[in-house]
């Protein structure tokens, strides 16, 4: 598996149940590597995409303890277990921060959008810069949207 995730200097990914940062282009990114495949999230994530259903033009799944949630346009699985027995090897976990933290073990790469900005979180991303399973394998040009500065990192473990 992969994961995707745009995080702020200090690896921040989210405050108050929300992105921190919503920068167009990257999420043009992001649906760009992700269509035509799986994402995995959790339910909590589930509930901030738009209309509060699965991404169109992929398979989603959708981690809760929760047995009798019905999503739309989404499956639900109740055990990181049974997710590795649905999901295939280029599925994208999506976040947030809970299921990160428990699927970065299965994950071989992380396409990283780093923002150039400090801005409060509660919710992060593991610092893969202090972590020594994981290199760094490409860095994209700086960009700039909205007064907004990002770079793209891609990240393999080693
Ligand atoms: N990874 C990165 N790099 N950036 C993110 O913003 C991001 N967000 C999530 C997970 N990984 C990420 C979770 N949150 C959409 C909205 C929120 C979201 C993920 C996706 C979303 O609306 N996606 C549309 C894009 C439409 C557009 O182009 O604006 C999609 O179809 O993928």
């Amino acid at each position: 598996m992969q994961a995707i995730v745009a995080v702020s200097q200090s690896w921040g990914i989210g405050r108050d149940g929300q992105l921190l940062f919503r920068i167009r282009a990257d999420l043009q990114r992001f649906k760009a590597l992700t269509t035509g495949h799986t994402v995995v999230m959790g339910r909590k994530t589930l509930e901030t995409l738009p209309g509060g259903r699965g991404l169109p033009d992929r398979r989603n799944l959708v981690l809760t303890r929760q047995e009798s949630l019905t999503p739309d346009r989404a499956e639900t699985v109740h055990s990181p277990e049974e997710l590795l027995a649905l999901a295939d090897s280029d599925a994208f976990v999506i976040g947030g921060q809970e299921v990160y933290t428990r699927l970065l073990p299965y994950c071989t790469r992380v396409y990283v959008t780093k923002v150039f900005a400090d801005v409060p979180a509660d919710a992060f991303f593991p610092n893969l810069d202090k972590d020594p399973h994981w290199q760094i394998v490409s860095v994209g040009k700086p960009q700039e949207e909205a007064g907004l500065r990002f770079q793209y990192v891609e990240y393999r473990r080693v």
